[in-house]
């Protein structure tokens, strides 16, 4: 195992991609704390999976916040997101409450859907969010769909797919991307690269000479940027969205990265390699991005520290209200069931 040429053009164990400047409305501190409450909120939540207290599985995200909050943070409000099962940093990114999905994660009645949907199905209709999804690819079709509604609507919305590296074989990929060309579709495509699709590395199970081929093939432009980096994916997403508002149509953004955890909170990883772990956890999104920021004087080294304070004292906030919610009530058992 080793860097896998799939995954050269980005992220750590390739050459290094010059560093993507700043534009001039990127709200620097916004993006780092974005991106700690991302990390505070998972770590929180592989506690209370250890501990029993999430129903179900749970996929973290933790190692990929860059690519959560550099393309989220450059959409506009009342743009749509479609997620995966690896999603509770979209919802966050896209402005859920965290004691509401601290809440339905733990299933409990406050939750953004009523405690039902638990970590994999968190639809946040008010905020764009087409839900995470329990379905490997569910999402695509979803933002395709929603960015149609759009178009017919004429009310300027663009709507982003993000899928893993799991989806690039899926029919719906493909149908969708090819959709998505013909009808010029304010869609942007994103894969979160992780390299692995539960516990198969992602080039032992995936053709063809590149990830960004996939899109290239049907004429949509494709990049692929350093998931790690929140700027290199915020200045890929924002060209991309432009794109998409002036009536260009799809484009595709290759994003690669690495989750921390494993498929699962409680997965071993067993099957991945040290030193490929060792060279990513180098790449720490949060900690470059600290530093670039101190490097740049945008923030001192105790005004960073102050931020995360105030995120971990948020997440703790938000684990006890969850924590001390009430079950759905069991009368309710059967609203919001069809058929
Ligand atoms: C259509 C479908 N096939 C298979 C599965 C089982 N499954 C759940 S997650 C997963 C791997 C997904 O890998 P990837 O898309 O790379 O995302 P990652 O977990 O690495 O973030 C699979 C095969 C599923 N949920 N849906």
């Amino acid at each position: 195992m080793g860097a896998s040429p799939k995954r050269a053009a980005g992220g750590a164990g390739s050459k290094k991609a010059p560093p993507a400047a700043q534009d001039a409305a990127e709200d620097c501190l916004g993006l780092y704390r974005t991106m700690v409450l991302i990390r505070h909120f998972e770590e929180s939540m592989r506690r209370l999976a250890a501990a029993g207290e999430t129903p179900g599985l749970v996929h973290l995200c933790s190692g990929q916040e860059a690519t959560n909050v550099g393309v989220i943070l450059a959409l506009r409000e009342g743009d749509y997101i479609a997620s995966h099962h690896r999603g509770h940093g979209h919802c966050i990114a896209k402005g859920a409450p965290i004691d509401l999905l601290a809440a339905e994660i733990l299933g409990k009645a406050p939750g953004i859907c009523g405690g039902r949907s638990g970590s994999m199905h968190v639809v946040d209709l008010p905020r764009g969010n087409l839900g995470t999804n329990g379905i490997v690819g569910g999402g695509i079709p979803l933002a395709a769909g929603a960015a149609l509604a759009a178009r017919a609507r004429g009310t300027g919305e663009i709507a982003v797919c993000f899928f893993g590296d799991g989806a690039l074989n899926q029919g719906l990929l493909h149908e969708c991307m090819n959709m998505a060309a013909i009808w010029s579709l304010p869609v942007v495509f994103v894969c979160e690269n992780n390299g692995y699709g539960e516990f198969t590395a992602m080039e032992d199970v995936t053709a063809g000479e590149s990830v960004q081929a996939r899109g290239e093939v049907f004429g949509i432009p494709s990049v692929t940027v350093d998931g790690m980096n929140v700027r290199a994916v915020r200045a890929a997403t924002l060209a991309a969205a432009q794109r998409a508002r002036i009536g260009e149509g799809p484009s595709f953004i290759v994003c690669n990265t690495w989750r921390y955890g494993g498929h699962h909170a409680g997965d071993k990883q067993d099957y991945k390699d040290d030193e490929e772990t060792k060279r990513w956890e180098a790449a720490d999104p949060l900690i470059t991005f600290a530093k670039t920021l101190v490097d740049e004087k945008r923030a001192s080294r105790d005004e960073l520290a102050a931020i995360e304070a105030e995120v971990v004292a948020r997440v703790k906030a938000a684990v006890a209200f969850a924590r001390a919610a009430p079950q759905p009530a069991i009368e309710t058992l059967e609203a919001h069931v069809h058929g």
